[in-house]
């Protein structure tokens, strides 16, 4: 029998390019997409779609029992930047929608969560370069607690209750189909868009600040292969680091100039500087790579070119 599945938060930048690959594995009407809003009205029309709440475990649980759903990716989160504007509206949604997937698990519901967290776990007293799969983690943002509690109930739930939730630490994810909101890596998705549309861009980030970044064909691939690999393979089941490629905002200036040499950027760094100063620079993920065969295709220049390409087609005159 196909696998069900329940994609919740699927309008987000990751949500969305998510349901739309699973649609094309396993076929439109066993994934359900589902929102609190209709934002997004191309993923809406594009298949089966329930507005829920991720906070509301009755409305999950009827939407799981509905549709006979199996699986639940449960990518509804406010990060790091709008977490520290809204902190308990923050933990609210991150934490408790956590524990409304673990729970139907718990309880037979359904058989397997994806749950993503975040480089965001890790904090000024990580080591930064490389840092490793198991490593002190005391993050200072609001977000970046939720996901580094979030991590130990999935590995408690695992352990005590058997639950089969994977989980994987994203870096920062560069799309041009949907973009980012309230993330402290958001510059780097903004920048390309502007880049085009206005040639110039101020950067809310300082020159020098290198951090780990993904395309997101491999952050999708990451997720679809951690979901398909066999439970037997799996040494980690609080969440994987995963890594592709680190940059500065000067490093993508630099490439995006290779291809438009007029481009412009200036630097007016904000309270998001504190919160990039915390995490780390490049990251280890040596076990990702090892347990499941993890590896990444797009380095910053492959990022680039496709962007620009992109983008093009959507704001070029
Ligand atoms: C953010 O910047 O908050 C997110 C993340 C790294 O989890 N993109």
């Amino acid at each position: 029998m196909p696998s069900k599945i329940l994609v919740i938060g699927a309008c987000g930048q990751i949500g969305s390019e998510l349901t739309y690959k699973l649609r094309e594995i396993h076929g439109k009407s066993n994934v359900i997409a589902s929102d609190i809003n209709t934002r997004k009205l191309d993923l809406v029309n594009s298949g089966p779609f329930e507005i829920i709440d991720a906070k509301n475990f009755n409305a999950i649980k009827d939407c799981c029992k509905h549709h006979n759903i199996d699986t639940i990716y449960l990518m509804a989160a406010l990060l790091s930047a709008t977490g520290e504007k809204y902190p308990m509206e923050a933990w609210d949604l991150n934490m408790n929608s956590l524990f409304h997937v673990l729970n139907l698990a718990k309880g037979g519901v359904i058989q397997k969560i994806f749950w993503p967290s975040s480089i965001a776990v890790f904090g000024p007293t990580t080591p930064r370069n490389q840092t490793p799969q198991h490593t002190i983690c005391e993050p200072t943002t609001v977000y970046g607690i939720t996901k580094q509690v979030g991590e130990r109930w999935c590995e408690y739930y695992h352990s005590k209750y058997g639950v089969d939730v994977r989980s994987i630490r994203y870096p920062g994810i560069i799309s041009h189909k949907t973009m980012p909101g309230g993330g402290t890596t958001d510059y780097a998705v903004e920048i390309y868009h502007e880049a085009i549309k206005n040639g110039k861009y101020d950067c809310f980030l300082s020159a020098n600040t290198s951090l780990p970044m993904m395309f997101m064909d491999d952050a999708i691939k990451a997720t679809v292969d951690l979901m398909e690999a066999s439970a037997h393979d799996l040494t980690i089941r609080s969440s994987y680091n995963l890594s592709a490629i680190s940059f500065t905002p000067k490093d993508i200036f630099e490439s995006i100039m290779a291809h438009l040499p007029d481009f412009e950027i200036t630097y007016s760094p904000d309270f998001r500087q504190n919160i990039a100063d915390s995490w780390p620079s490049s990251i280890d993920d040596s076990v990702a790579r090892t347990d499941w065969n993890w590896k990444h295709s797009f380095d910053l220049d492959a990022v680039t070119k496709e962007m620009l390409v992109e983008l093009d087609k959507k704001h070029g005159v």
